[in-house]
């Protein structure tokens, strides 16, 4: 045994077939035995990190929410206002669309529905659909992704929030780096980074398929925000807020999901 190895690692002769495939295995299995352990070492080493401050219910690691959090900062980077999502033709769109999720749908539309503007200074402003519709409108179809694994070209209308902001003189509130949306039972909510919110073809949208959003799609207003996982395209909008820091998220608080979930 000494001896075979002696020849396959030392000899400068040429090794026979036999020879080199003997080298060959005894090389696999190093590196092999190797990695497995430097695996089982490192999986040992994680499992003795410690838990995240206040997650002591859900057990989110320290070590591995940094891991996270880097990996978000260096995708958010990739956002840019030039870069849009690519726009279809509106015959390319589903119709009807496919329906996702319902949080925050269950409860009954207050028939005096208003969208509730929380500014930075507490005020809060309450905006009708019709306010909304006398912004300036545009409409796209574009590819609407869901982290679920499916997507559909889909067609869309209304108001850019970039638009929307600076009408209503929402300057100190869009200046700050979150907003948050939430539903009016509060049951559904979602924090976007503003750079994300501000992009040219994030809306304020009350149109699919050039008519009135359907009930179970967001009647009355809703976001849709290309940039982005469907999750984040919050239906019925009933408050909407900025923060410095990061604002509420449905499925990224708790539930462990990334914040940014960008496209
Ligand atoms: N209020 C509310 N908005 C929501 C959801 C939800 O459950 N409740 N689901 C999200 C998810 S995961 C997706 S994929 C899209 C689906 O939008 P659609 O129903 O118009 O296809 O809505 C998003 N907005
Ligand atoms: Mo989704």
């Amino acid at each position: 045994m000494a001896n075979i190895f002696k020849t396959i690692f030392t000899s400068n002769k040429k090794l026979n077939i036999d020879q080199q495939i003997m080298k060959k295995t005894v090389v696999s299995f190093f590196f092999f035995f190797v990695f497995a352990g430097a695996a089982f070492w490192g999986w040992k080493w994680l499992r003795k990190q410690p838990m995240e401050p206040g997650s002591e219910k859900n057990r989110t690691s320290a070590v591995l929410r940094k891991v996270l959090n880097t990996n978000e900062d260096i995708f958010k980077g990739l956002l840019s206002k030039n870069n849009l999502a690519k726009e279809y033709p509106r015959s390319k769109a589903a119709n009807p669309a496919r329906v996702n999720g319902y949080l925050g749908l269950k409860t009954k539309l207050d028939s005096n529905w208003a969208m509730n503007v929380i500014k930075a200074n507490g005020d809060t402003l309450k905006i009708k659909l019709d306010d909304i519709k006398k912004l300036p409108k545009i409409e796209f179809a574009f590819n609407f992704k869901c982290i679920e694994g499916w997507s559909q070209v889909t067609h869309w209308g209304g108001v850019k929030f970039s638009d929307f902001v600076k009408a209503y003189g929402l300057g100190t509130e869009s200046a700050m780096n979150y907003l948050g949306l939430a539903t009016p039972d509060k049951q559904y909510y979602v924090g976007i980074d503003m750079p994300s919110a501000l992009h040219p073809q994030t809306i304020l949208c009350y149109e699919l398929n050039g008519m009135t959003l359907p009930m179970d799609q967001g009647y009355p207003l809703r976001l849709i925000i290309p940039v982005k996982y469907g999750v984040k395209s919050l239906k019925r909008i009933g408050y909407m807020y900025f923060d410095n820091k990061r604002t509420p998220d449905y499925w990224a608080d708790v539930r462990g999901y990334d914040y940014y979930t960008g496209l």
